[in-house]
């Protein structure tokens, strides 16, 4: 492709120079290219009327007047001059355009035309080369710096051309940025306005083209070099207008997919680059992307389809870095990472985590929520349920309702049960953690010493009762949740019978005229997701309920009731 063809409509002709602040595009359309900005624009209009104007004389709108120069060649033989079609029928003295003035005419008309704007009054640079002008040699270059105001974008050009005789040598328009002295192309093949023109009006080929190249720019002024090609003088019959220095730096984009999941699946962290409209190669921006703590970079994933492009994941310090080439004419390229999380939580990436960008855009913000199991782990010394005793727990711990670790615990010298007895030190504790591989483990535990209910009727010198949920992570999120429960009991008598250490979970044991004890009670609970032990679960024909040494540990889904029952 020799140039990119851009439509009028995306590019309107500026009526003044404009010179702003760079800032191309809007992220949040990743894959849909946006137009390059405008940096700066020459209509030739500035103090122009009927009289034709040789390029040198030219001086552009303020605030920048920009000047031209150019070599010898593009200032003679029919070349050089800004012509509108309300110039004089002969053209200037001294300049030879042959039988071809009226053509240069019809040439600025045409881009008036073109441009959207008037096609009786607009000038554009004609060039009718009644000579042969030489091969790559300048047809314009600024004199005054164009200034520039921020650093590492990548800069190119577009013109509005119009050519005839497209039958003989074409024009060949290759366009350079002067930086610092040095002419840096922006194109790998110049811009032939016969080939794809927008249009032909009355046998004039016009068009708005871009070059096919860019030039990643970091200095803070910039010159503009057009350099025709074509040797011959016959044909290479053109004008130009609207010359534009096009800001066209590719906006960079990021987003999770999916963006809910459970914590341990992998989610896709997509950065796109996309080029803007006029899609002139963009070789060598590059960027480090920079994960929030709790996401989890897989190392081995990084991936790009970006040409001569490189990405590389740093698993150790959570960061992306992807550098390669927008070629001319693509519109975009992607590169992939996988991403995931144990501890669970919504995690934002915005471009202030961008760092080292280069020749890039900005993205906005993209969240991931990863969802994560909820622990409920709780253990009591001692419950009691009776209005009449209006005691309530005693010696309780929590870790629940929540899916970030943590832990919980209390002791209590002794108990005072009122008419049932006492009891010596309660002890508790209750905890949730996530283990390195992301494997969550709820756990109580319930310890009490001393016991003496009823008037001796049950005693013992410790019981004592542990919980445990435990839910390994898996790659696709987490796994079977494994539930444990467990009863010590330490001379544990009933109405002076011994009570086995071991005792089967679920043992009743009958107190005639009082009531029923229950020893190593073990309850599955939320649907198998946690267990509830109790050491000693006393029921009194009064009514009153008596629970010792009691711990429940569960890993709840965020849809569960919590604490679980
Ligand atoms: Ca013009
Ligand atoms: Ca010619």
């Amino acid at each position: 492709m020799a140039a990119a063809l851009i439509g009028a409509a995306v590019l309107a002709a500026g009526s003044l120079a404009g010179i702003g602040p760079a800032e191309a595009n809007a992220p949040g359309h990743p894959g849909i290219p946006s137009p390059p900005t405008t940096v700066f624009t020459e209509d030739f209009e500035n103090g122009q009327g009927a009289a034709v104007t040789t390029l040198p004389d030219y001086t552009g709108a303020a605030p920048l007047a920009e000047t031209y120069t150019a070599d010898p060649a593009w200032l003679t033989s029919c070349n050089g001059l800004l012509v509108s079609e309300q110039a004089p029928a002969s053209p200037p003295s001294g300049v030879y355009c042959g039988s071809y003035w009226a053509a240069n005419k019809q040439m600025a008309a045409a881009l008036g035309t073109w441009a959207g704007g008037d096609a009786t009054t607009n000038h554009s640079l004609t060039a009718y080369t009644s000579g042969d002008p030489g091969a790559g040699r300048t047809e314009l270059q600024t004199v005054r710096p164009i200034p520039l105001s921020s650093d590492s974008r990548f800069l190119t050009f577009s013109v509005d051309a119009a050519a005839q005789n497209c039958f003989a040598n074409h024009p060949l328009l290759a366009f350079y940025l002067l930086d610092a002295g040095s002419a840096r192309a922006a194109f790998s093949s110049p811009i032939d306005p016969c080939q794809n023109p927008g249009t032909v009006i009355g046998g004039t080929s016009v068009g708005t083209y871009a070059s096919n190249g860019s030039v990643l720019f970091t200095g803070d002024s910039a010159g503009i070099r057009l350099v025709n090609e074509q040797a011959s003088g016959g044909g290479n019959d053109g004008a130009i207008d609207n010359v534009r220095l096009l800001d066209a730096t590719p906006q960079l984009d990021q987003g999770f997919g999916p963006t809910q999941l459970p914590v341990g699946a992998p989610t896709t962290l997509t950065f796109t680059i996309t080029n803007t409209s006029e899609l002139a190669a963009k070789d060598g921006w590059s960027f480090t992307a920079r994960l929030p703590a709790g996401l989890r970079l897989d190392g081995g994933s990084a991936a790009t389809s970006c040409g001569s492009g490189t990405a590389t994941a740093d698993a150790a310090n959570g960061s992306v870095t992807v550098r390669g080439d927008l070629g001319a004419g693509q519109q975009d390229c992607t590169a992939t990472v996988r991403v995931t999380s144990i501890t669970g939580g919504t995690y934002q990436v915005c471009g202030s985590a961008i760092t080292d960008a280069v020749g890039l855009d900005l993205p906005g913000c993209a969240s991931v929520t990863f969802t994560a199991p909820v622990f409920d782990a709780r253990s009591h010394g001692v419950r009691l349920t009776s209005p009449l005793l209006g005691i309530g727990p005693l010696a309780a711990s929590a870790h629940s309702c929540t899916p970030l670790p943590g832990d919980d615990s209390h002791s209590v010298l002794s108990a005072g049960l009122g008419s049932l007895g006492g009891l010596g030190v309660l002890t508790t504790d209750a905890s949730g953690t996530v283990d390195a591989d992301g494997a969550r483990t709820a756990a109580a535990h319930a310890q009490v010493s001393g016991i003496n209910l009823l008037g001796g009727l049950i005693s013992a010198d410790l019981v004592g009762t542990s919980a445990q949920a435990r839910q390994p992570l898996t790659g696709t999120g987490p796994g079977a949740i494994t539930l444990t429960g467990a009863t010590a009991l330490t001379n544990l008598r009933v109405a002076g019978v011994a009570v086995a250490a071991d005792t089967a979970p679920n043992t009743t044991i009958g107190l005639p005229l009082v009531g029923s004890l229950v020893v190593n009670q073990q309850t599955t609970i939320a649907g198998g997701k946690g267990i509830t032990v109790t050491a000693l679960s006393l029921t009194l024909l009064t009514g009153v309920h008596v629970t010792i040494a009691q711990s429940t540990a569960a890993l709840l889904t965020t849809t569960d009731t919590c604490p679980a029952s």
